[in-house]
């Protein structure tokens, strides 16, 4: 009998980590442009990223890696949804009290690998709603629902962003180190008429631009109000230490399970006010040190799967959640140091935008032993991954999950021959502005310019546009007065794929 369960044994932890079952180790970033790490062009003097580089040489680095759309909450709802967010209102970038966007009873990227025997969790920046509809998130009692009820057994978060109240962590359904005798209050009004960052503007060690003028805390004022909760408070200066612990003791826990980890980095968002130990180790200020931390962040998540000897249990996707933004509200010298350093490489555009800058970013896979060290030009989004581990698990979707995602597994871990999409849909900074790619053509759709300042304006001026990125990537010739006819046929496919309400659909394609 013991010789049986012994057998037995072996061959389930056989089966448990075979090539084609990895864990998995999703990190995205915040903020991070095609240029700004130096395996896309970025100069080790100006910004070293050994660590994202060392990925990108052991493992595939894709030219055309997209996130769906150009600011965080959109591009998060279709990671976690496999649905384009333009199709859902509401799916904006989250403010301090948005009530959770992706609702329970989903089929969900995490709901996915749960059912397939994953150990899930998502450690860091969240930013898509926490709680009931009618009350939004309860900050003093239980966040609920939230990623724990679409598929993560885990949750350690930054629940909004560090730019927006409250500047507190959540794990799982709590605000960590809250003390009930001094509940915590998030709002947008200032409600017990403490200084903000227009009365006391003097005092604060980082000077804003635009919005973030009102609670201060860390020296630095916010977006929104909050009072109370002073024993749960963290410092922006202990967000990747705290989110790596977090990560890495998780990691170690559940070692001999398969697992499926989000690691959410926060760095390049603004405020950026990197770890005193990354101040000033980039020659960009702290936008570029906190990308060194970013890449410190990458190097310890390496570290724990090769102490585990996980490496080769591993498939580590790296990606950014929009492209990048020099300033983004407040005065840290991103455009004054910013010198010949290329954030978007040679995109136009970038957060906030439909052109290439704001969706094409850095997409790395990784796993030692499987993927073949490369570069490949396939198509690949981040919307993709749902259906794509929905493959390589075995489980077929439900007719209604995931309407916009691509099974591209294959071409995410380099299979010879692998394609990955043709067609994508690019979402900017309003749900009316689309770009749209089919192979080399780009179509960018007439839209409002939606609200932002005046640069951000003139980015979006074209109000129709054809683009042919083989020859012109950086989307300068508009050529819908030379090709109409293609410019219609694109049009007009957008169109249909927008009524279809899903894309992975072969009836409106051609
Ligand atoms: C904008 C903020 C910006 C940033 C962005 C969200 C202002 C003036 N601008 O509204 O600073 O927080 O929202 O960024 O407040 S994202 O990466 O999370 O989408
Ligand atoms: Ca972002």
């Amino acid at each position: 009998m013991r010789i049986v369960l012994a057998i037995l044994f072996l061959v389930l932890t056989a089966t448990a980590f075979s090539a084609e079952r990895p864990n998995i180790i999703l990190i995205m970033a915040d903020d991070l442009g095609y240029g700004d790490v130096g395996c896309y062009g970025a100069s080790a003097d100006t910004l070293p990223t050994p660590n994202i580089d060392r990925l990108a040489a052991e493992g595939l680095r894709f030219t055309r890696g997209y996130c769906s759309a150009s600011t965080c909450t959109p591009t998060r709802y279709s990671l976690m949804t496999g649905q384009y967010a333009f199709r859902q209102q509401g799916t904006g970038i989250g403010g301090i009290n948005t009530a959770a966007l992706v609702r329970p009873g989903r089929t969900t990227l995490p709901s996915l690998l749960k059912s397939a025997g994953y150990a899930t969790a998502v450690v860091g920046k969240w930013h898509l709603g926490l709680g009931e509809k009618e009350q939004g998130p309860q900050w003093n009692g239980e966040l609920k629902p939230g990623p724990l009820e679409i598929g993560f057994d885990y949750c350690f978060l930054l629940p909004n962003t560090n730019d927006r109240v409250p500047s507190v962590y959540v794990e799982n359904h709590r605000v960590r180190n809250l003390d009930p005798a001094d509940p915590l209050t998030v709002s947008n009004k200032n409600p017990d008429g403490q200084p903000t960052g227009k009365t006391h503007r003097h005092t604060l060690r980082m000077d804003w631009s635009h919005g973030h003028s009102s609670t201060i805390h860390n020296g630095i004022s916010r977006i929104g109000f909050m009072s109370g909760g002073k024993a749960a408070l963290w410092r922006d200066e202990d967000l990747a230490d705290d989110f790596i612990r977090q990560s890495v003791a998780w990691i170690e826990a559940h070692q001999n399970e398969r697992f499926f980890l989000f690691f959410s980095s926060h760095d390049c968002h603004v405020p950026r006010m990197p770890h005193e130990r990354f101040q000033g180790k980039s020659t960009l200020g702290y936008r570029g040190d906190a990308i060194v931390q970013l890449d410190w962040c990458v190097g310890e998540l390496i570290k724990t799967l090769k102490r585990h000897d996980l490496d080769e249990k591993t498939l580590v996707i790296f990606c950014s959640d929009n492209g990048p933004v020099l300033d983004d509200g407040y005065q840290d010298g991103a455009e004054e140091k910013v010198g010949t350093h290329q954030p978007a490489g040679m995109y136009r555009g970038g957060k906030y935008s439909v052109y290439e800058g704001g969706t094409r970013i850095p997409f790395i896979t990784w796993w030692p032993g499987q993927i073949r060290p490369g570069v490949s030009d396939e198509m690949v989004c981040t919307i993709d991954l749902a259906a794509s581990v929905a493959a390589m698990t075995g489980q077929s979707l439900p007719q209604d999950a995931c309407p916009d995602s691509f099974d591209v597994w294959d071409a995410l871990v380099g299979k010879r021959g692998a394609s990955g999409r043709r067609q994508l849909i690019q979402q900017g900074n309003n749900m009316r502005r689309l770009g749209f790619i089919d192979r080399n053509w780009k179509l960018i759709r007439a839209g409002d310019t939606g609200k932002g300042n005046a640069r951000r304006k003139k980015d979006q001026a074209d109000s129709l546009a054809l683009y042919n990125l083989e020859v012109d990537p950086g989307e300068q010739y508009n050529l819908v007065k030379v090709h109409p006819d293609k410019a219609k046929a694109l049009s007009d496919q957008l169109n249909a794929l927008i009524q279809a309400g899903r894309s992975r659909v072969t009836a409106v394609l051609p």
